[in-house]
């Protein structure tokens, strides 16, 4: 085979897999070219000078248009790729969204932040508990409407003798810490609660932020001092009216109800003015049986405590109108109301 013959070889290759497969041939371990340079060892001389020089200058000529063919085909097969392919550059790029903070997150995070600046620190406890600390202690008695079936989680466990309930407010957490710690005491309790409970205004599971503050000389005036200096800070208003309606709860006595002022429009409602009462609250001076449920002498200590609901706190101060959406996991709303 001669020099012609193995260029047109070359140049013939229609694709890059026939271009190697000629290479091989020619300049690969057994190829024809190496073959020869090979058998240059046999010749002598002048002779053997000669054909090497020659054979030398073939293979270069070979690997020169072996470069060009490929490039070639290479250019080839990269337009034909770019005839093929469409970039349709109209299109939207893929959408992309930063992270959020829930709004029950935030606003967790805001309570926690006021009370932190007014000394609280933060206790936190068990989501199931049992009778004792979420019922018993708190002096709710055995037959309280609490209790029924229909209103907490209660969870199977044949074999215990005692009872286990998912926790249906933080209020096990307060007599933990009373128990467990010496007064003064000033501490908030956050976390989710559970309740049998589910219509456009209750969801099965919220979140609650409670405070308990124990210490000699404690009375309402502490109360409603705390309570009026929180309530004006999360709303960021001075001059929020606040109302305390007594009420009833049984681990507290006196017990209240906390409204503010608010004015309702057309757009729905706005914290301030004092055309009508938003409930908010509720609170208490902590009952004489709870404070000794917990080891506490009623007459050398007392407190006070408070509780309320985050989703509640939440649609009131960031205007979020359906308390289910808090739970629908939706990206665009969270984009919507989230920070
Ligand atoms: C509320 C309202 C009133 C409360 C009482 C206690 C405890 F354990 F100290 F007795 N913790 N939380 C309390 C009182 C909670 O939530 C609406």
């Amino acid at each position: 085979m001669d020099s012609t013959e193995h260029l047109a070889h070359i140049r013939h290759a229609s694709d890059l897999t026939t271009l190697e497969q000629v290479r091989v041939s020619l300049l690969g371990k057994k190829g024809v070219i190496t073959e020869a340079l090979k058998a240059l060892s046999a010749l002598d001389g002048d002779v053997r000078k000669a054909q090497g020089q020659m054979l030398n200058e073939q293979k270069q000529l070979l690997i020169a248009e072996l470069d060009a063919r490929r490039l070639e085909l290479e250019q080839r097969a990269e337009h034909e790729r770019l005839g093929r392919e469409r970039l349709d550059m109209s299109l939207d790029a893929a959408p992309w969204r930063t992270g959020r903070t829930h709004p029950i997150s935030a606003v967790m995070q805001e309570i926690h932040d006021i009370f932190a600046l007014m000394g609280f620190t933060v206790r936190t406890g068990p989501l199931i508990e049992d009778d004792d600390h979420n019922f018993s202690a708190l002096n709710i008695p055995d037959h309280h409407p609490a209790r029924q079936m229909q209103d907490t989680f209660y969870i199977d466990a044949a074999s215990e003798d005692t009872t286990y309930v998912l926790r249906t407010h933080t209020s096990p957490v307060q007599i933990r810490t009373m128990r467990s710690e010496q007064p003064p005491i000033r501490i908030i309790a956050p976390g989710s609660t559970f309740r049998s409970d589910s219509d456009v205004t209750h969801t099965p599971m919220f979140h609650q932020v409670e405070g308990l503050v124990v210490d000699r000389d404690i009375h309402m005036g502490h109360l409603k001092g705390c309570i009026s200096d929180f309530l004006r800070l999360f709303f960021g208003k001075d001059d929020v009216q606040i109302r305390f309606r007594p009420s009833f709860f049984p681990f507290t006595e006196p017990s209240a109800e906390i409204d503010i002022g608010c004015t309702r429009n057309k757009d729905g409602l706005i914290i301030g003015g004092n055309h009508d009462w938003l409930e908010v609250m509720g609170c208490g001076m902590v009952h004489p049986h709870v404070l000794r449920a917990c080891g506490l002498d009623p007459q050398q200590v007392q407190g006070f405590a408070f509780g309320m609901g985050v989703e509640r706190l939440a649609m009131l101060k960031y205007n979020i109108p359906d308390l289910r959406t808090f739970f629908d996991s939706d990206q665009h709303w969270l984009h919507h109301y989230g920070f």
